[in-house]
């Protein structure tokens, strides 16, 4: 039976700003992981074309992506940090997953209905088959755990299912190229934790997203401290005081997700903060929470500004990481190939 080691693998897109969402969703968990697991980070430039970009901004924002890891705490010698479209087995892997996954099941991803709106017929190939080269990402490494946030979920679940499939449908093939079983782990997404959906700023039924048009929705960690304090202090709210216990967050998004945030930012729980904070009004309970945002994220905002203007450096480690992914990469792709049939 294969004991696949533990191994992580995550990526953001290289499109907008990055904001609070992404870093409480996705980065802050990297940046605990890497203490525990053998990981690799992705900027996935590969999605990020799925929709129009402009070359020049496009570059610099997956720059942006690496120094946003490095500025969080990602140490770029311990794990893996690279770009998608340097190593090209992602590409590669993805096509063998556009013929194992299955038209029915990309049709029910919500992401992409979301994203192609009413304009389906216009949208990319891409767009559509995004989950498919997602899961090509994962199990390229074939890593067993993926820190996302809950938007995530449903891609998960789908890599999960294309690694189920193509186990399957190539069982005796598997074994007749030397594997005693599967040959794809099942991976696991880390969603858990107070900051899991981090809301909009403006609509606590949205989830706070890089392209929202109102740069109010979002706190985006290139904000300086009194960009942070008027999100924040600006911020819907109802007319209600904080309540005591979970229960009376229900039916108040709003105050939910500034909860959740505020928990997230201290590393407590939604509890901790509403033995602190319940009964409070919310003036007093923002002040708290912009000293907490400002804490954590004024000094990695600076740091990746820092980072943006040496971009050489952030280059270099782009490819040195590209390098030792595509060390893991190629024996796996070249073991997908001898499975499949293929002759290389
Ligand atoms: N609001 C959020 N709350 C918690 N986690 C979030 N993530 C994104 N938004 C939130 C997590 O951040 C990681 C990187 O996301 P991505 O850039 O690859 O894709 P996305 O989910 O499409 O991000 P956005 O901000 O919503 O971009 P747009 O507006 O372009 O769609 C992922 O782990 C994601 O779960």
């Amino acid at each position: 039976m294969t004991i696949f080691p533990e191994r992580v693998f995550s990526g953001i897109q290289p499109t907008g700003h990055l904001h609070l969402g992404n870093y409480l969703g996705a980065i802050v968990k990297f940046v605990a992981l890497q203490e525990t697991h053998e990981c690799l980070f992705c900027v996935v430039d590969l999605h990020a074309i799925t929709v129009a970009q402009d070359p020049v901004e496009l570059r610099k924002a997956i720059r942006r992506i690496a120094a946003a890891y490095i500025a969080s705490g990602v140490d770029p010698v311990k794990n893996i940090i690279f770009s998608q479209s340097q190593v090209g087995e992602h590409a590669e892997l993805a096509w063998v997953f556009n013929c194992v996954a299955r038209l029915g099941w990309l049709n029910r991803m919500t992401q992409f209905k979301e994203k192609a709106g009413k304009d389906r017929e216009n949208v990319s190939v891409g767009l559509f088959a995004y989950p498919d080269l997602m899961a090509a990402d994962i199990l390229l490494y074939r890593a067993t755990h993926v820190p996302v946030g809950e938007d995530q979920k449903q891609h998960i679940e789908l890599a999960r299912d294309i690694a189920h499939k193509f186990n399957n449908d190539f069982a005796a093939s598997i074994v007749a190229n030397g594997h005693d079983g599967p040959f794809f782990p099942l991976p696991e997404p880390l969603i858990q934790g107070p900051a899991a959906r981090v809301m909009s700023l403006r609509d606590g039924a949205k989830k706070m997203s890089k392209s929202d048009p109102s740069d109010f929705s979002r706190i985006n960690l290139s904000d300086d401290a009194e960009a942070i304090a008027q999100k924040v202090r600006k911020a819907k709210t109802d007319a209600e005081p904080l309540p005591c216990e979970i229960a009376g967050l229900a039916g108040r998004p709003e105050a939910e997700n500034l909860v959740g945030i505020y928990a997230a930012l201290v590393d407590g729980s939604r509890e901790d903060v509403l033995l602190e904070f319940g009964g409070a009004q919310f003036s007093a309970f923002k002040n708290a929470l912009v000293e907490v945002a400002v804490a954590k994220l004024g000094s990695v905002g600076g740091e990746m500004r820092r980072l943006e203007n040496d971009p050489a450096y952030i280059d270099n480690i782009l490819r040195e990481g590209a390098q030792r992914a595509r060390n893991l990469a190629r024996p796996v792709m070249d073991q997908v190939k001898d499975i499949l049939g293929l002759i290389r």
